[in-house]
């Protein structure tokens, strides 16, 4: 029997099973074919950019740490990464970029003078390719954040400077939303914060504020691109104190109608942050998620299929929120091959969605009604042996991209005749 028999054979199987427990495969399926990821551009760089001179992570918060070969050097190379990416995933995603990945030129354009020109050249590849564009502003790697504080600098100058680069930011992102006929989200976050505790951690938040206040106070339409704002626990050299707490981005963005960021490397590692939708979304409209795999200290190792993702996607599906959350990933890792990492990562995030909606969740809520904590807890391990593997296959399968050994061999093979020839 041939491969795709034996994945349709499996997956008829599955179907049977499933449809035992009342559940649905191919609607699961229909359901997850529309939802698109944003897939950050920066993990085939390790944050680098296009700028000139070439910007090195700095001004603290995010460190890249590896050297593995193969790393995109310009914007043509970042695009055929992307596109080999793409041609390995099931269904139709969207692309983050970040402000230091215009098309400069090879010129020296600071992050204030920064403008729609130079990143039409990624607008015309997105509608070539099809795909929708989410934006962000970059508060890092610069001579202006080398003292570890932009927006909430107490040097005036310092927070005009990184003010005017943001609004820029937002101007380039409802470009993009009104070019591409989709919002574009524009999401911030900044590494302020200080290694050691300061004394006055009410001035920079005050500061930040109003910096805030001063940008937010351009409005764009929704159709064409919406705000988010990233929290963080604590970066490196940020161990003490972070002026964008969650406390800090909560309050900001429920009393300004903004989105919060949740990036699950930015908690407490005993923190649930799939408990956070149900709250959050009392009160505001939409999530933006940032998908990561904290390691101890660091935030950003490629995102794999762990408790922590899939309980996320579990509480978005079970809350019935799917259409008012935005999924983004959010890794950096050097030390690997990195088109298999985004691969990796997006894969595992699409894998996750497909566990949830393949949930029988009436069936637990019956229970759960019913005060049979029994049968609510028995039914939840059961659904830990269901083969979904069979209805994932299934769904590389129908979308035409290759599975098991397949993918591992197609990334070798781009490594091989491309990535190790940079
Ligand atoms: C950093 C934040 C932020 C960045 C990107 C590059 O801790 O997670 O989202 O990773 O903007
Ligand atoms: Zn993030």
């Amino acid at each position: 029997m041939n491969q795709s028999s034996l994945i349709t054979k499996a997956y008829d199987m599955a179907k049977q099973r499933y449809a035992e427990w009342d559940v649905d495969t191919e609607f699961a399926l229909k359901r997850l074919n529309q939802l698109s990821i944003s897939l950050h551009c920066w993990q085939a760089d390790d944050v680098g950019g296009f700028e000139t001179p070439e910007s090195t992570l700095s001004g603290g918060g995010i460190q890249v740490t590896g050297n593995y070969p193969g790393k995109a050097r310009n914007a043509d190379e970042l695009r055929m990464d992307l596109e080999k990416v793409n041609s390995l995933l099931p269904g139709k995603h969207r692309l983050n970029l970040h402000a230091i990945y215009g098309d400069f030129g090879g010129k020296r354009i600071d992050r204030d003078e920064i403008t729609t020109d130079h990143f039409k050249g990624w607008v015309d590849w997105a509608k070539h390719q099809n795909i929708k564009l989410d934006f962000n502003a970059s508060c890092f790697s610069h001579p202006k954040a080398n003292d570890g504080f932009t927006l909430s600098s107490k040097d005036k100058s310092v927070r005009k400077f990184w003010i005017e680069h943001v609004k820029r930011c937002r101007e380039i992102s409802a470009f993009m939303g009104r070019e591409l006929s989709s919002p574009c989200i524009h999401n911030l976050w900044i590494p302020d914060g200080t290694k050691d505790s300061p004394v006055d951690r009410w001035a920079y938040r005050a500061l930040l504020k109003d910096s805030l206040d001063e940008i937010f106070s351009i409005e764009y339409d929704p159709s064409e691109m919406k705000d988010a704002v990233e929290s963080k626990l604590f970066g490196i050299g940020s161990e003490s104190y972070v002026v964008g707490s969650h406390e800090f981005y909560m309050g900001y963005a429920i009393s300004r109608g903004k989105m919060i960021c949740l990036d699950l490397g930015h908690f407490h590692p005993t923190e649930s942050i799939a408990d956070k939708i149900s709250a959050i979304l009392q009160f505001s409209e939409e999530l933006l998620f940032h998908v990561s795999r904290g390691v101890r200290w660091d935030s950003d190792h490629v995102a794999i299929l762990n408790d922590e993702v899939k309980s996320v996607a579990e509480e978005i599906v079970r809350a019935g929120v799917l259409d008012r959350v935005n999924i983004a990933l959010d890794f950096f890792d050097a030390s690997m091959n990195r088109v298999g990492a985004y691969v990796i990562g997006a894969r595992a995030t699409l894998k996750s969605f497909l566990i949830a909606l393949l949930e029988p969740t009436e069936k637990l809520r019956e229970f759960e009604e019913a005060g049979n904590n029994f049968a609510r807890l028995a039914l939840l391990e059961e659904l830990k042996t269901m083969p979904f593997g069979a209805v994932w296959d299934y769904f590389c399968l129908k979308n035409d991209v290759s599975l098991g050994e397949a993918w591992l061999e197609e990334v070798q093979r781009y490594e091989r005749e491309i990535l190790r020839k940079r």
